[in-house]
Order: C-alpha cells, then structure tokens, then sequence
C-alpha cells in the first residue's frame, strides 16, 4: 500500500486549526499528527508534499451540480469528465450530481441513466439527488428503491409549470414518503405559477432583455414559496433542505422553521454572494451570461447572506454548476430572455470564492471548511467517510495557498464553458494539490487525475435530524 506524508502544514477542520502533519496510507487517512514545539517525530512515506504555510483542507464537497443536463432542448456543457476535472483543479473531490426524472419515465430507468453517464469517467467521486418530476403510485414506490440504492434526497420544483413543476398536493405525497423514508426533499423554492404571468406580460410589452428575467421572478415570489414548502414539509414531517437560497426573504423563512425546531435547511451558492441583479443588466446581451433560476438578485440580499452562513441559517455553500455556452446556448434567447437556458458554471471557483469570504472577514477558516465539505457530508450522509481530516477517512485532501493570488478567466479555467461568470475578478488563495482517495489529481498547475478513478457514493442518512 503507498504511502504519503503531508509535512508542515496547518489542518483547517470545522472545529478548527492545527499544525499536524498527515499521513495517508493507501486510499484513507491513516494518522494526525499534532506538531509540538521541540519534539521531533519521523516517519517515512513513499511520497512526502511539504505544504509549509499551506492549509490542508478535507476536499471540497459540492452537493449541487448538473453535469450533461437536459434543459430546454439543450445540455449542460460539462461532462461528468470535464466537470468533475475542473471541480478537482478548484479543491472538490465530491460532487452530488441530480439525476433527472422526465416526464412519464420511471425513477430506477432514470439512475441508471445517470450512472451510465458517469460510470468510468469521474475523476473524483460522485453521487446522485433525484429529480422527481412525475408524481404518481410507481413513483412514490421508487424512491424506496432509490433510498436503497444510495440515493436519499430528492428535488423537487415548485418553479417551471409543464416541465418540472409539483403541485403543493403532489409535493406533499412525496414529502410524505420521505419522511416514512428518512429521506430529504430539496426543493427549489420559487412560485412559477405567478411567475409565468410576469413573463407572459413582459414579453407582451416587448421587454425581451435579460434583466427581465430576474425582474419577473421577484425575490417575494422566493419568499412565498419557501414559506410554503416549509408549511407543508411540517404537515408530512418531512426533512426539508432549500436549494440555491437567493433572497433575503426566503432566508427569513428558513430562519423562523429552524427556530421553531423543524428539520429546515438551506444552501446558497457563490453567485448570489458576489453578483447582482446588474450583472444581469449588463449591456448587449451580456446579461445572459448570468442567467439563473433563482435570478441574481439586487445587492442588498448579499449581506443577509453572508449573515445567514454566519449564524447556520444556511448551512451549505453549493454552487448549482450547470453551464450552457454564450455562443449557441445562451444566445437561444437572443431577443426573448425566457428561452435563455438557466445555469451558470462554477463548480471550479467556489472553494476559492468562500476563501475569498475569510480574506474579507466575513467567515471564519473553520466556518469556511465548514460551509464548503463538513456540513455538506454531514447533511448528505457522507460523513465521516468525506468532510473531516481525520484517522479512517478517505484521503480528500486540499494543499491550499492562501497567499496565493490569481484572477479568474475563461482563457485559464478548465470548466468547458467559453466564459466566465467571475472574469478578471482577484483573488487571495490557490489550490496547489488535490488527493482524491489518496491519489493526486492536482499537483502545481498540472492534471494528474484520470477519467474513472472516480467512484459513485451511496450515501447514508441526512445526519441533522432532530
Ligand atoms: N434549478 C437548478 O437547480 N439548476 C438549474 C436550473 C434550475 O432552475
Ligand atoms: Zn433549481
Ligand atoms: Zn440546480
């Protein structure tokens, strides 16, 4: 079994800083080593990384990606290879990818699906949320399948009539089922009944521009329809986790559930921390770049946030990675914003962009471990096998720099998108390497990594239930 010995550096867990070394063996963690002043301990290793003024991270675990997504007649742009790369070149080493139900399709057809598009071609490990976009007897029976065969969260869409979009009935069927199953529903949270008529009547008074995507899906209409998913996740008794948290009331929402006790819980993502509604209004069609559902918001939302990661509200940084290109995707909607495809990439930034949160004081070291590997494992049933440096774990480990600087670019990133959302944006912190089960994937700027080292995940209870 190889070994490897990570000298020098300071380990940065949720609970924590320590200046320990690390020792893997093989796939795993094998020991922590405290450094103590004045006392000398040698170990031998096949592979000894001196991270020296380094923090070593547990790899990042983004709970929220799509890669090779259908969406209105096109595809996400990133492969579970190309994805799952760049998230490696930015220090994840987990992904949770979401399967998607069609229509009149069964769920068990639908994950084999998906694993068929990510067997042999991750670079670093992966699960799976399913989609549920079809309510009905085989269905709610399916997920019971679905629980068994590692696959225990399940989203679902009170947002895009005729495509995705539950009833509040149909969502309190599966919510129902969940909770007999111990499993999550996650939910994206905006009101698309109303918000259809907002788009019916913008595009009727010719107001076709990408900012009018943001301006008919109002932050309220995010409000309301939190609150009613928190409603009827009570009625059901069913663990509810809010996906790409936007809007300061929405926030305020989740807030009130989790005071009252319930089993309520909320991500938010790089995008509505450090952009804005204009971004979205930027001239020329450029707008379209940032496209997203739930839309950017206006500034003022950023600072509840930041809070709301500050006090747990929001547990969860993801980055809801689903990237379409400018050219030939985005451009779709050239002259009528909602054929737009909504996504923005961003699965490679978004440790880097929470570091940058540490550098302004708005979180702290292990806040930021905490936000971007610890809870995401804990809230997905991958903990302790992922999110924590620790003896037993598996051996998802991050050098990172944090005197580093680098801008971010299109010309230099890996995501297979032809822009980028963050462009010529500073940053303090780099990745220097990144270990996926012990393997380096990334090492000093060069891909180490292979299609297929990659394995899938079934993944364990959501472990903050109260
Ligand atoms: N919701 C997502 O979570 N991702 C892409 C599109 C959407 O609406
Ligand atoms: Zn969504
Ligand atoms: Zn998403």
């Amino acid at each position: 079994m190889s070994t490897t010995l990570i000298t020098g550096g300071t380990v940065v867990t949720a609970s924590g800083t320590q200046d320990a070394d690390v020792l893997v063996e093989g796939e795993k963690i094998a020991m922590v080593l405290a450094r103590r002043p004045g006392v000398e301990v040698t170990m031998a290793a096949d592979r000894i990384i001196d991270a020296t003024g380094k923090y070593v991270l547990p790899g990042g675990i983004d709970v929220h990606t799509h890669m090779e997504m259908p969406f209105g007649g096109t595809f996400s742009v990133d492969t579970f290879e190309t994805g799952t790369r760049a998230a490696a070149w930015g220090g994840t080493t987990t992904i949770v990818d979401f399967a998607v139900q069609a229509k009149g399709t069964s769920l068990l057809a639908t994950l084999d699906k998906w694993h068929a598009k990510a067997d042999g071609n991750c670079a670093i490990d992966y699960g799976f949320h399913m989609i549920v976009s079809d309510v009905n007897d085989t269905t709610l029976k399916e997920m019971e399948a679905c629980v068994s065969a590692g696959v225990n969260s399940f989203k679902m869409f009170m947002a895009y009539p005729g495509v995705f979009y539950a009833t509040d009935g149909e969502i309190l069927l599966a919510m129902q089922q969940a909770a007999r199953l111990g499993a999550t529903i996650c939910m994206h949270a905006e009101n698309g009944i109303a918000i259809d008529q907002l788009v019916a009547q913008a595009l009727a008074a010719g107001r076709t521009d990408p900012v009018y995507h943001g301006l008919t899906r109002p932050p309220e209409l995010e409000g309301e329809a939190t609150s009613r998913a928190i409603t009827l996740a009570a009625v059901a008794a069913c663990p509810l986790y809010i996906v790409h948290l936007s809007a300061s009331q929405a926030l305020a929402a989740v807030a009130q559930a989790r005071d009252t006790g319930q089993n309520v819980f909320a991500e938010t993502c790089p995008q509505y921390l450090y952009l804005s509604l204009d971004d979205l209004a930027r001239p020329d069609f450029e707008g379209a770049k940032f496209v997203a559902s739930p839309p950017l918001r206006p500034r003022e939302h950023q600072d509840s946030l930041w809070r709301g990661l500050r006090t747990n509200d929001l547990s969860v940084v993801s980055t809801d990675h689903c990237p379409f290109c400018f050219k030939d995707g985005k451009e779709l909607g050239r002259g009528d914003f909602s054929k737009i495809p909504n996504g923005m990439p961003g699965v490679e930034h978004r440790m880097d962009l929470l570091h940058q949160g540490v550098v302004a004081g708005q979180l702290s070291l292990p806040r930021w471990v905490e936000v971007a590997s610890t809870t995401p494992a804990r809230m997905f049933g991958l903990y302790p096998r992922k999110g924590v440096i620790a003896a037993g774990s598996d051996a998802d480990i991050v050098i990172y720099d944090p005197q580093a600087t680098q801008t971010l670019s299109a010309a230099t990133h890996h995501m297979n998108v032809d822009y980028s959302a963050y462009e010529g944006m500073q940053i303090t912190g780099r990745v220097v390497t990144t270990l996926s089960r012990g393997s380096v994937v990334i090492d000093d700027g060069e891909y180490l990594g292979r299609a297929g080292h990659g394995t899938f995940l079934a993944r364990g209870l959501n472990q903050y239930l109260l």
